[in-house]
């Protein structure tokens, strides 16, 4: 088939108008302090980045920022997908974070990094059925900050670790994990709790056959409840 100079720059204008045609797998929007990110039935890939009450969020080469935000909902559907997100720089924060990561096998990875004085973080995680993994990381809590983590892992053979690091005077950090069904991984690792400051784990291994390590002073081992894990094991670190 041959082409005059016409049809040629036709086809040429019809690509061109495509590729300006940015059709977004992933939408954010914001309502009244809450932003919700939402992804579709494929595999997305979404970084969130929160800084006080401004959260970046960068999917598909594309960053949008908002500000006045005290909530950030990601649901992200279907599909394989991925969330990084992380806090950052010396705001306070106060954040409430829901995660969907819906069916599919996603991984969610959360650094909170150092916990400012009086931060209260609020995070429920729902990863879906699916072979999942979920990863949280943190420094340590800053003074009287607060944070509490609700998870459930759902069906599929999941792996969830846990890192938190000293928590200060007046800090106070509460977990709670439903594994799911599934042959499933739980570790822990966790620093050093300052007298009246508080650690409460909880979680629960559920059906199918599953490990827990816990990494911890001897003194915190009690403060670590588990339930329905096949194999537990404590290993002391000083
Ligand atoms: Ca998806
Ligand atoms: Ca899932």
């Amino acid at each position: 088939m041959f082409w005059n100079n016409e049809q040629k720059r036709s086809a040429q204008l019809r690509l061109e108008t495509l590729e300006n045609r940015w059709c977004p797998s992933v939408t954010s929007g914001i309502t009244e302090g809450t932003l919700t990110v939402t992804g579709d039935a494929r595999a997305n890939g979404v970084r969130i980045v929160a800084n006080g009450d401004q959260v970046t969020v960068t999917t598909g080469g594309r960053s949008q920022t908002f500000t006045g935000i005290d909530t950030v909902t990601a649901d992200l559907r279907g599909g394989s997908d991925r969330l990084n997100m992380s806090f950052s720089g010396n705001a306070s924060q106060t954040l409430n974070v829901n995660v969907m990561a819906g069916t599919g096998n996603d991984r969610v990875f959360i650094d909170l990094n150092q916990l400012n004085a009086s931060a209260s973080v609020n995070l429920n995680v729902d990863l879906g059925a699916g072979h999942d993994s979920f990863r949280l990381m943190n420094d340590g809590l800053s003074a009287n900050a607060s944070l509490a983590l609700s998870l459930n892992a759902r069906s599929g053979n999941d792996r969830v670790a846990l890192a938190l690091g000293t928590i200060s005077d007046g800090g106070s950090a509460t977990v709670n994990v439903e594994m799911g069904t599934g042959n499933d991984v739980l570790s822990g690792r966790f620093g050093e709790v300052n007298e009246n400051a508080n650690l409460s784990v909880t979680a629960n291994g559920a059906a199918g056959r599953d490990n827990a390590y816990i990494y911890a002073d001897t003194s915190l081992f009690d403060n670590v409840t588990l339930n329905g894990f096949e194999h537990v094991f404590w290993r002391i670190v000083r």
